[in-house]
């Protein structure tokens, strides 16, 4: 297998990468760590500034990108959630991927590209270039959050794979392993999961490649250790648990879109005047709210994202 050097890091961050890899191992061993700091009772034998300084990832900066609406709570955000590897149901993904095993973890890079390889996760995410980035993420269910992302956005990546002119797509993959993910023993989707952004979608300041949230390593049922974020998109665009990432000449086949090709398209664009068939898109339910809001206009994303789509028909194109 061909293992990408990580040649191109300067002396400086590898000690930053060292102390993000013991948190990353640290966090792998202790699997109730995460529920225990979220909870506030500490783990016996460890202290609770131990546990939190375990739980960070450092010095994040703050994105100017962020929304400073109310961030949903930690506790919903890890156990109310789509990730159908492991099952449909929304609060078992935080019980049956507790042990997915997520390190080491290598992503294939593919396709229309001059530096194809198989990277190691540690050397695709540098820990310099974390962000922080609340966004609101809009499932195509009608409900929502806000989440604090740590990530990198997607475009200071792919300039090092070197993109041809040919390439005008980009395709994700997530990982196939109905071992360790039992809702993929089931047919309910054509596995592996595929996503998949144009060019200019996955090039935009606002896509994000996650590996956190709350400051924290990404938790296993949020898509660990590598997901995508793309916050003017319905959440299934969002993918999880990447181990392909391929460059194409023409437009991926995405999971949703195959599984109801009249119900989710390639495009996903969070829109209110666009109805799903069989339910309106008009509205939302906050995850803690009481009161459904307006669903905004890609996602209230607009004034950075509209101008990819002029010309295009959302009902269309959807
Ligand atoms: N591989 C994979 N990625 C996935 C999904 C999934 O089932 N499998 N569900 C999607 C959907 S429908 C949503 S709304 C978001 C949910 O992300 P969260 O659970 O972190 O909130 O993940 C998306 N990414
Ligand atoms: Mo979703």
């Amino acid at each position: 297998m061909l293992i990408k050097q990580a040649d191109d890091i300067k002396s400086s961050e590898i000690t930053d990468e060292k102390i993000y890899l013991q948190r990353r191992r640290f966090l792998k061993t202790t699997a109730h760590v995460t529920l225990t700091a979220a909870t506030g009772i500490s783990l016996a034998g460890i202290s609770a500034p131990e546990v939190a300084a375990a739980l960070s990832m450092g010095d994040i900066k703050p994105s100017p990108l962020s929304t400073d609406e109310a961030k949903t709570d930690f506790k919903d955000i890890t156990s109310y959630n789509n990730f159908y590897e492991f099952s449909t149901d929304k609060e078992a993904p935080a019980h049956l991927a507790k042990n997915f095993k997520t390190s080491p973890w290598t992503v294939s890079v593919e396709g229309e590209i001059n530096k194809p390889a198989q990277y190691q996760l540690e050397d695709l995410v540098k820990p310099h270039q974390l962000q922080e980035r609340i966004y609101r993420l809009r499932c195509v269910e009608a409900w929502s959050m806000v989440i604090p992302w740590v990530g990198i956005p997607l475009r200071d990546i792919i300039g090092r794979f070197e993109p041809t002119s040919k390439a005008k797509y980009v395709e994700f993959t997530t990982l196939y392993d109905p071992e360790q993910m039992p809702g993929q023993r089931r047919r309910v989707l054509n596995w592996p999961y595929v996503e998949g952004l144009r060019m200019d979608e996955a090039m935009h300041p606002l896509t994000l490649l996650a590996v956190g949230l709350y400051g924290q390593v990404l938790p296993n049922q949020n898509g660990a250790p590598l997901r995508l974020v793309v916050p003017w998109k319905y959440g299934f665009k969002s993918i999880k648990s990447i181990v392909k990432i391929r460059f194409t000449q023409t437009q991926p086949q995405t999971t949703w879109a195959q599984a109801g090709p009249g119900e989710y398209g390639f495009y996903a664009n969070v829109n209110p005047d666009v109805d799903h068939p069989r339910w309106s898109q008009k509205r939302e339910r906050r995850i803690g709210d009481f009161f459904k809001r307006d669903t905004l206009m890609l996602n209230g994303y607009a004034d950075q994202v509209a101008s990819l789509y002029q010309g295009m028909d959302p009902k269309t194109l959807y």
